[in-house]
C-alpha cells in the first residue's frame, strides 16, 4: 500500500512538472501572426502598414507580412501560405468583399483563427472570422452626405455631384457610396451625374476627373472622392482644366491623411471625413487575447470624426498619418 501511494505521488509530481514546463514554454513561445495586406495604393495604406509592423514589434509578436498589389488572388495565396506555416493567427484587410469563403474554410479546418482589419467581407458564415477591426464606412458616407446637406441648405439646386469611387467591390467603396445616397436620396436637388472608380490611387483619381471635366465642365458642383489620394489627383486635373477646387467646385474626401488636410488648409478640399489607418495596436491586443483564449467582440469599430476646411490647419500638427 505504502509503495503504491509513493508511486502515485511520484507520477502526480511528474505530470505537474511537465505541465508547468509546457505552460512555461507556451508563455515564452512568441506568437506568430500572418498578415496579408491589400497593397500600397494610397497614403492611408502605407500608414496602415507602418502601424501594423510597429505594433507587432512593440507587442513582441513575430509578423509575417505580404503585399498583394491590390489583387485578391495574391491575398488568397498569402493566406494559404500562412496556413501551411501553421501561424498562430491570420489577419488581413480584404481587398474586395466577396470570394473569401473557400480559403477561410481552409483556415477554419486548420484551426487557425482569422481577424479582419480595415475592410469587411461578404460571408454567410460569421464563424469564418473571430472579429473585424475597422471603420464604419456607411457612417463615413452618411457624414459626407450630411455635410453636403448642411453646406447647401440655402441653395435650391440643382447640385450636380461627380463621384470618384474606390476599388470596385471593396467595402469602403460600396459603403461610402451607399452612405451618401442614404442621405441625399430624399433631396431631389442633389444628383450624382457621374460615378467611376479611380481605384483609390492618385493617378486613377486624376484620370477619371480629366474625363469628367471634359464631359461635364461647369455643370459640376461637387466632387465626392472616396479617398484623399483620388481627391488630390482630381485637384490636379481640375486646376489643369481651369477649375477652382474648393471654391467653384466643392470637394468632399475621405481618410483625413496629412496630404488631404494640407489640401484642405490650402482651401482645395472642403471637408475630409476621417478614416483611421492606425489599427496596429488594437490588432495586436486582439491577437494576444485570442491566443490566450479570451473572448473578443465580433466587431470592433474605430472612433472617427470629420475635418471641415476651417479646422484642417489647426489639427495638422497633431496628425499621425
Ligand atoms: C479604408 C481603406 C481605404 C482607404 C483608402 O479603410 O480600406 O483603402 O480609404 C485605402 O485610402 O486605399
Amino acid at each position: 500500500m505504502r509503495r503504491t501511494l509513493r508511486q502515485a505521488l511520484q507520477a502526480l509530481l511528474a505530470v505537474t512538472l511537465v505541465g508547468a514546463a509546457a505552460a512555461g514554454h507556451a508563455e515564452d513561445k512568441k506568437i506568430v501572426l500572418g498578415f496579408a495586406q491589400v497593397g500600397a495604393e494610397s497614403a492611408w495604406r502605407t500608414a496602415n502598414t507602418v502601424s501594423v509592423k510597429s505594433a507587432a514589434k512593440d507587442a513582441g509578436i513575430t509578423l509575417k507580412f505580404s503585399d498583394a498589389q491590390q489583387k485578391q488572388e495574391n491575398q488568397i495565396k498569402a493566406i494559404r501560405s500562412y496556413i501551411a506555416q501553421k501561424v498562430d493567427v491570420i489577419a488581413f484587410s480584404p481587398v474586395v468583399e466577396s470570394g473569401w469563403e473557400p480559403v477561410l474554410e481552409e483556415a477554419k479546418r486548420a484551426h487557425i483563427p482569422v481577424v479582419l482589419t480595415d475592410r469587411m467581407i461578404d460571408a454567410k458564415d460569421p464563424s469564418l472570422y473571430v472579429t473585424m477591426i475597422g471603420s464604419d464606412f456607411l457612417e463615413e458616407g452618411r457624414r459626407g452626405g450630411r455635410w453636403l446637406e448642411e453646406h447647401y441648405k440655402d441653395d435650391k439646386g440643382p447640385i450636380n455631384i461627380v463621384e470618384l469611387q474606390g476599388t470596385v467591390g471593396s467595402a469602403p467603396a460600396n459603403d461610402r457610396h451607399a452612405g451618401l445616397m442614404e442621405i441625399i436620396k430624399n433631396d431631389p436637388k442633389f444628383k450624382v451625374i457621374a460615378s467611376q472608380s479611380g481605384d483609390f490611387t492618385l493617378a486613377g483619381g486624376k484620370q477619371v476627373m480629366e474625363a469628367f471635366a471634359k464631359t461635364y465642365g461647369k455643370q459640376i458642383n461637387v466632387v465626392y472622392a472616396h479617398n484623399d489620394d483620388m481627391a488630390l489627383g482630381a485637384i490636379q486635373a481640375m486646376e489643369e482644366a481651369g477649375m477652382k477646387p474648393g471654391k467653384d467646385v466643392t470637394v468632399v474626401s475621405f481618410d483625413a491623411t496629412k496630404g488631404g488636410l494640407q489640401a484642405a488648409a490650402a482651401g482645395k478640399i472642403n471637408v475630409d471625413v476621417e478614416c483611421s489607418p492606425l489599427l496596429g495596436p488594437q490588432l495586436m491586443d486582439t491577437v494576444k487575447k485570442i491566443v490566450a483564449g479570451e473572448q473578443v467582440p465580433h466587431r470592433i469599430v474605430t472612433n472617427e470624426t470629420v475635418f471641415p476646411m476651417n479646422v484642417a490647419a489647426q489639427v495638422l500638427p497633431t496628425r499621425k498619418y
